[in-house]
């Protein structure tokens, strides 16, 4: 039987980057996916997500240049365009703290960035409308980035390309540390000399047979489009950014839209948050009963981008996975240090999948990882699964 010196278990965003960066080390590598290839099941698909260097935390906005760099590689050797520029434009009252600690980041680490007064703000993007007296903080390296084509590029292109097998269809059934870690799944058996799990909402699911649990909360995002009154008024080719409005007095979480695009005439504006679900639960028509992110949405809608219709046209799902402070994990398993986890991405782990599966690929291989990883560790949960380790 042949021993893979990688498996990888979940083949979204973080799982194939993971596997993209063992391969290009020449390893052995399986990546193991429970549904078959593509699905809309996890937190990985769809046709956009934000990419932006704009954090409040330096070690983001740090990992983000060589994500850029990554991405662009990806780009070249695939021969697909993942990426386009819009700039990013964060809005907020003009003392919002977030807004103040993320422009000081910005500065710090020294990336373009411009403070938009409300009357510049006003004349830039005449077809948003300020209620507040907003300012805006324009990330002007941020843009979209084509997330399913991106996925795409790596399961079919750069991973098989370069000899990793990706196995979809098969859920992992049982995991039996040691060295090699085995691995059973609904059709075969493998083993490795490390495990990567990468299994997003899942990952729980994959962790209590081996003793312990993160505090991870699974949330059902309802991804929202609206019509746009005149086609493509807030579309990229009207040089309309990314948005990400802070200001909490509207919810208690970000609302953030993307240019139009995908669906030509619909824009996708959505809430950085949603209500609690079980993944296998996740499309129940019973789950589409309490619907106040959209509700949240239509109002910020009516109020702020009037040229969309006040109503959602099309609603698609996703998932995040949310720690308690929103930073991921990227450790190894307390007990088994051939076993990595990468998880918790809380809805902001796609434009980092890059560096995220540098990380991985490093701890997998026991390599010194490039990044400080202590806002990352699993031991800043307290009493972590202690009872079982
Ligand atoms: O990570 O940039 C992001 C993001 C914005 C909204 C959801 N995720």
């Amino acid at each position: 039987k042949e021993l893979y010196h990688a498996i990888v278990v979940g083949a979204g965003i973080q799982g194939c980057f993971t596997a993209y960066h063992l391969v290009r080390h020449g390893k052995r590598v399986l990546l193991l996916e429970q549904f078959f290839l593509p699905h809309s099941r996890g937190s990985s698909h769809g046709q956009s997500r934000i990419i932006r260097r704009a954090y409040p935390e330096d070690f983001y906005t740090q990992m983000m240049d060589e994500c850029y760099r990554l991405w662009a590689q990806l780009e070249h050797e695939t021969g697909t365009q993942l990426h386009r520029q819009t700039g990013l434009l964060l809005l907020g009252k003009q003392d919002n703290p977030e807004l103040t600690t993320i422009q000081a980041t910005l500065s710090r680490q020294r990336v373009a960035h411009q403070r938009l007064p409300p009357e510049e703000l006003k004349q830039r993007f005449p077809n948003i409308r300020l209620t507040r007296g907003e300012v805006g903080l324009l990330d002007e390296s941020a843009g979209v980035l084509y997330a399913d084509k991106a996925l795409r590029a790596l399961q079919v292109g750069a991973i098989q390309q370069r000899g990793g097998m990706v196995c979809d269809g098969e859920k992992v059934m049982e995991i039996n540390p040691g060295l090699p870690v085995r691995v059973k799944t609904t059709s075969g058996s493998y083993q490795a000399e490390s495990l990567i799990i990468t299994a997003g909402p899942w990952t729980n699911q994959l962790l209590r047979p081996l003793g312990m649990e993160l505090p991870l909360q699974t949330l059902r995002i309802n991804v929202c489009y609206w019509r746009e009154k005149v086609p493509g008024s807030y579309g990229m080719s009207q040089a309309f950014p990314c948005f990400l409005n802070l200001d909490l007095s509207l919810a208690p979480h970000p609302i953030y839209g993307l240019p139009s695009r995908e669906y030509p005439g619909l824009m996708k504006v959505c809430y950085h948050h949603g209500n609690n679900a079980d993944p296998e639960e996740r499309d129940c028509p019973a789950a589409f009963s309490d619907l106040q992110d959209v509700q949240i949405l239509s109002r910020f809608v009516r109020d702020h981008l009037p040229d969309l219709e006040p109503e959602p046209v099309v609603m698609e799902r996703c998932m995040y996975t949310n720690t308690p402070d929103e930073h991921f994990v990227l450790d190894r398993h307390p007990k088994y240090d051939n076993i990595v986890i990468g998880a918790g991405f809380s809805g902001h782990g796609f434009k980092l999948a890059p560096v995220v599966g540098k990380i991985l690929y490093e701890l997998s291989m026991k390599l010194t990882p490039s990044y400080d990883l202590t806002p990352f560790r699993i031991r800043r949960f307290p009493d972590l699964g202690k009872a079982h380790l």
